[in-house]
């Protein structure tokens, strides 16, 4: 949209007359930030194939200036996580420098608990002592790296758990994780905290140590203030209303953070708002309504683009992460309230649906031309010679490249 002035001026007018407070969309708007994942910039795929992409990143460096290069173009993604040891180097002060001088800041740690031999059985709930010892080993050295690189965010997801009943004891696997993640607990840095993330299956299959929000709450309830809920997106059964979760835990003050993605069947790691976007809404209304309770939440993509071009997935997940959260500011909260109270089912229902059948793509187009972008971060990214110029100096792996080599 290259002429979006007239539009803005109607919708802002419209907004005005609904009684939205339109500067203080635009401010929170303005401020919204989107962390991206550097697995999502290098080559992935799936068990069946990767396809290795023109100018995937190849390494840290690499993938630090993608992300940067997302943050151009959007103002809205200015950290990018890492994955250790995907992400390793021997000079974090170093990436820490490099990834500000590109503008942007180092995100959460997350620590690779799942690739290893050793991890066969499972990591803290295995029942192999030497396997538990070397993922506390591990998360503790990633708590040592957040001390440098200035992560506030341990991000913990788990592969754990078993595939056929009687193959381990379901309780003893439960001790065995209280025991590990309270030994990584007393090593977060100060201030920091520790994100646990759950999925309901995969690559377990008959049973998943973390399954759900509410064990993953459980857990968070018996290590301390420091420790939260991760909800991915991808990791519900069929189904799941997420939006609750999300308000529940958001009301429980242990809502730590997202990891944003679609998903059609199971942890797909799709453009997220793409397959999702009314369950991404009402998750920002969630948010929005929420108010302070909200402010701690951190916002992760965690996608793995396996035939689309890397660096324009990353850009339409943020722009679209952009679109929920403008509408979900657009919904007239104190009329859905009077509506609620009065037990007025389809009247409420409505005021919902009035701010997310409402086109705010002008609203986030001026947001962005006052910050000095152009106000479509896609037609910028196709006119830009970046992904041209990368695609040269990088070229193309000859197969599965570094990063993320499977998803599913
Ligand atoms: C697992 O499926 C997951 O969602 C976890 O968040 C990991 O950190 C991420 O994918 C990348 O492996
Ligand atoms: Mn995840």
């Amino acid at each position: 949209m290259s002429d979006y002035t007239q539009a803005y001026t109607i919708l802002a007018d419209q907004l005005a007359a609904r009684g939205i407070d339109v500067a203080s969309v635009e401010r929170k708007l303005a401020a919204q930030a989107i962390e991206t994942p550097s697995w999502g910039y290098g080559d992935s795929g799936t068990r069946f194939k990767v396809f290795p992409w023109t100018g995937a990143a190849r390494n840290v460096h690499e993938k630090l200036a993608d992300a940067a290069y997302v943050h151009r173009l959007t103002g809205a993604a200015p950290s990018v996580a890492l994955h250790i040891p995907w992400d390793q180097t021997d000079d974090w002060i170093a990436l820490k420098q490099e990834a500000s001088e590109l503008g942007i800041r180092l995100g959460a740690i997350n620590p690779n608990l799942f690739q290893e031999e050793q991890y066969r059985l499972g990591s803290l709930c295995s029942p192999d002592s030497g396997a538990r010892e070397s993922a506390v080993a591990h998360m503790i050295e990633c708590c040592a790296i957040m001390e440098q690189t200035g992560s506030d965010i341990l991000s913990v997801w788990l592969a754990d758990g078993t595939n056929y009943a009687g193959q381990d004891s379901i309780v003893a696997r439960k001790h065995r994780l209280e025991e590990g993640l309270r030994l990584v607990y007393e090593h977060l840095p100060a201030g920091s905290r520790m994100l646990v993330e759950y999925k309901f299956f995969e690559p377990a299959f008959y049973s998943t140590d973390l399954p759900d929000w509410g064990t993953a709450y459980a857990m968070c309830l018996k290590l301390g203030p420091q420790a939260e809920v991760l909800v991915d997106t991808g990791h519900h059964a069929q189904g799941t209303n997420i939006a609750q979760i999300v308000a529940f835990l958001l009301d429980e003050e242990r809502l730590g953070g997202f990891h944003l993605n679609a998903r059609k069947y199971a942890d797909d790691d799709l453009i997220v708002g793409t397959e999702n976007p009314f369950e991404l809404f009402t998750i920002y209304t969630e948010l929005v309504s929420a108010g302070a309770k909200a402010d701690r939440v951190a916002y992760m993509i965690d996608q793995s683009h396996n035939i689309e071009p890397k660096l324009e997935a990353m850009l339409q997940s943020v722009i679209n992460c952009q679109v929920a959260y403008a509408k979900a500011l657009i919904v007239d909260y104190a009329r859905l309230a009077e509506a609620q109270n009065a037990g007025d089912v389809l009247g409420a229902h409505r005021l919902l649906m009035e701010a997310y059948e409402t086109d705010v793509r002008p609203l986030l187009a001026k947001v962005r031309q006052d910050k000095g972008l152009h106000p479509d971060p896609i037609a910028a990214h196709r006119a830009s010679d970046y992904p041209r110029r990368v695609a040269e100096q990088r070229g193309k792996a000859t197969q599965g490249g570094a990063g993320y080599p499977t998803t599913s």
